[in-house]
């Protein structure tokens, strides 16, 4: 035992993501204990990992199913020091880090959905919830929860999502080490969170375009009653879809995105 703290130590010596883990067998949500800590000037790249969720967020009040012994729940503490308007990048910079490493799984058929959604085969394996507190105009620091099936099995899901969501051993057939995948995917969150301080803007939002494949379809956009409909011509400056629509360029900033078949 000690033997492997020692080695996980030295893994991440010099890393940011992961240089303090904080492990729950049960947590409402990873997300309210990784804020909790934030609050209490826990250091930036701090993880909270869960085995278990009881009360695992989506957004606007939707669940995250998240049940023991199966899945990866979990967020970063980050604490970039940027203004709070360029923050806005850093949901698409978790799913291009996310999809580095489901990709090795299954290459060439993983997809982000805007916002904050990972596919493979248009289903939903992963999903994210970035939140953020901010100090005058700048942020102070943003929480990144990650919920990504890992070991689920079809029957696993509650019915209503048996046709829509997946996991990698339903994509692969294979049980993977949980432990394996988020040690990959520190790293893969490092890589993009350096790119990220660095100025490569550009890079995530290319990035982001590739794995989504989603410029020049016809979409709806969804949020609350309000639909907005066009054709995607890619992500602004800040990380909003861009919609090409009857009334001209339109910005997107919230909401379901869908693609509309022809
Ligand atoms: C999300 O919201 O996709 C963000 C989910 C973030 C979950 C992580 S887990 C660690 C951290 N701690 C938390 O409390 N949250 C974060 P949204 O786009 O609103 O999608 C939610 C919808 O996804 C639900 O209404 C269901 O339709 C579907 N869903 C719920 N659980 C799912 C699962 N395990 N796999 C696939 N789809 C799921």
């Amino acid at each position: 035992m000690n033997m492997d703290m020692e080695a996980l130590r030295a893994f991440f010596a010099g890393r940011v993501i992961g240089r303090r883990i904080e492990y729950r067998e049960e947590t409402g949500s990873t997300n309210t204990e990784a804020l909790r800590l934030a609050l209490e000037g826990t250091p930036e790249g701090t993880v909270v990992v869960a085995d278990a969720q009881t009360e695992g967020r989506g957004r606007l009040d939707r669940t995250w199913e998240s049940p023991p012994s199966k899945n990866l729940y979990l967020s970063v503490v980050l604490r970039p020091d940027i203004p709070a308007v360029t923050a806005s990048l850093v949901p698409l910079m978790t799913g291009v880090a996310v999809a580095d490493v489901l990709s090795q799984h299954c290459p060439g058929r993983v997809r982000l959905k805007w916002p904050n959604d990972v596919l493979v085969g248009g289903k939903k394996i992963c999903g994210m919830l970035t939140e953020m507190r901010t100090r005058g105009d700048r942020v102070q620091f943003l929480i990144v929860g990650i919920g990504l099936n890992v070991n689920m099995r079809k029957p696993d899901f509650p019915p209503g999502l048996r046709n829509t969501a997946t996991s990698l051993q339903i994509e692969t057939n294979c049980e993977l080490d949980r432990l394996d995948v988020a040690v990959r995917l520190f790293e893969a969150l490092e890589r993009w969170y350096r790119i990220f301080l660095g100025g490569g803007r550009d890079a995530i939002r290319e990035a982001w375009l590739r794995v989504a494949d989603i410029v020049g379809r016809r979409v709806a956009v969804v949020c609350g009653d309000a639909v907005q409909r066009g054709t995607v011509a890619g992500l602004d400056a800040s990380g909003a879809l861009l919609l090409e629509g009857e009334a001209g360029m339109q910005q997107v900033l919230a909401g379901d995105v869908y693609i509309e078949r022809l």
